[in-house]
């Protein structure tokens, strides 16, 4: 099935990852892709290895990769003092009575856009729902205004096609740095508004706090901003959608669930386990390093594959199946740096939003299991994922019994 021919950016490979991930563990663990430069590492222990030695293998590949559209540095390339206190202001605004705050937002976003799908008893989960539910809760979040989102969201598509881009054309990239341009325009003047009228918003945290006495200037501001859009739209339609899936796939599991709400935790995690939505994370080698008698030389950009890593029978028994029961999920742990899965990367940088992305997921899921009854694809049609470094459901057409109340606000 699959040879020394074999490339990353095959049409096999984009159509279904996972059936090479078995042979990249085992006949090309480190798998070198000329028209990227980048090695491709696969298993679990690798990509642990390399998460978890953030000196050996440093963030400087963002310096290219995200910085020319977040227009200023990233939480990921900071170390050290700086990097523990910025992520701490970011921490405070995820946690605590802010997280009750936010739970809230969800809540009524997700409301509000499922309301009109209710009495049809249909709904696409990804674009009618899940892809306008993750730019407004965001924009909630970070206390931006939710009137312009689809304007937000065509700019943030730029932003993050550069990021998570494999092989740009110059001129899509020439899109993608116009996006980034008009979004930091569109951004500049809304956080000077907030540093001068601060609020307990997210914006005004990050322009008020100091850091050795020094506050962040508007464009190092603007930057983490949109760093925060971009990594926390991206993956949560796609998250919602992979969950909904294996449920429908799995009533057993589906029926569990609805019976015990408190197991959507496990859904969730054991979801993010057998498909991350970010897949790829990326970082360079500061010195030559042996993976599986390979060396990867200093200067290198090694490509940890996480979906790879989470399907590893190494670290996981039966890995290409869903349970949520599966005892080596470590399901209470599964949101920590304690976790198995590797979805949130590990280490110094790991995911600063994994509670606020649990939180988000577990409140709209429940809300939509109580609201959608008999939950099944709609007919005719057709599953298909997209995606390499990102990657997630293209569409989830689903029919339920239409829903004739009007919804209560807080069901
Ligand atoms: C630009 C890639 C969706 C992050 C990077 C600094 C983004 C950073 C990630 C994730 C997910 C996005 N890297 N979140 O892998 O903030």
């Amino acid at each position: 099935m699959v040879d020394r021919r074999f490339s990353i950016l095959s049409e096999g490979f984009a159509a279904a990852p996972h059936r090479y991930y078995g042979w990249l563990r085992d006949r090309a663990p480190v798998h070198h892709e000329p028209a990227v430069d980048g090695y491709f590492l696969s298993r679990h222990q690798d990509v642990r290895r390399v998460l978890g030695d953030h000196e050996t293998f440093s963030t400087e590949t963002l310096q290219v990769r995200a910085e020319p559209v977040m227009r200023g540095r990233v939480f990921a390339r900071m170390t050290g003092a700086e990097h523990t206190a910025k992520r701490g202001i970011v921490v405070r605004a995820f946690t605590g009575p802010a997280l009750q705050e936010q739970i809230r937002a969800v809540r009524a976003n997700a409301v509000e856009l499922v309301a009109p799908f209710l009495s049809r008893g249909r709904i696409d989960l990804v674009n009618d729902f899940g892809k306008p539910f993750a730019v407004r809760v965001t924009l909630d979040v970070l206390g931006l205004d939710k009137e312009d989102w689809q304007q937000v969201a065509h700019w943030l598509g730029g932003v993050t096609e550069f990021v998570t881009g494999l092989v740009l054309t110059p001129e899509r990239r020439r899109h993608c740095l116009d996006c980034a341009e008009q979004l930091e325009a569109h951004l500049a003047p809304v956080v000077e508004r907030r540093r001068r009228h601060p609020g307990d918003d997210l914006v005004s945290m990050l322009c008020t706090a100091e850091f050795d006495g020094i506050a962040m200037s508007t464009r190092e501001v603007t930057a983490l901003v949109v760093n925060v859009l971009l990594a926390a739209v991206e993956p949560a339609d796609k998250t919602l959608a992979l969950l909904f899936k294996y449920l429908i796939d799995h009533p057993g599991q589906l029926a569990q669930v609805r019976r015990d709400p408190a197991l959507l935790s496990a859904a969730v995690a054991e979801t993010l386990r057998l498909t991350p939505p970010v897949q790829l994370v990326p970082r360079r080698a500061e010195q030559d390093a042996e993976f599986a008698g390979t060396v990867v030389p200093a200067g290198a950009t090694v490509f940890c594959m996480i979906g790879a890593a989470n399907r590893d029978p190494g670290a996981f028994t039966d890995p290409d199946a869903f349970d949520l029961h599966r005892p080596d999920l470590g399901a209470a742990r599964s949101f920590t740096a304690a976790a198995q899965h590797l979805a949130f990367g590990t280490g110094l940088h790991q995911c600063v939003g994994a509670a606020f992305a649990r939180a988000e997921i577990e409140t709209v899921a429940a809300l939509l299991l109580r609201l959608l009854d008999d939950l099944r694809p709609s007919p005719g049609f057709r599953y298909r994922e997209t995606g390499l470094y990102t990657r997630g459901p293209v569409s989830l057409e689903l029919d339920f019994t239409p829903v004739r109340e009007p919804v209560p606000a807080h069901p």
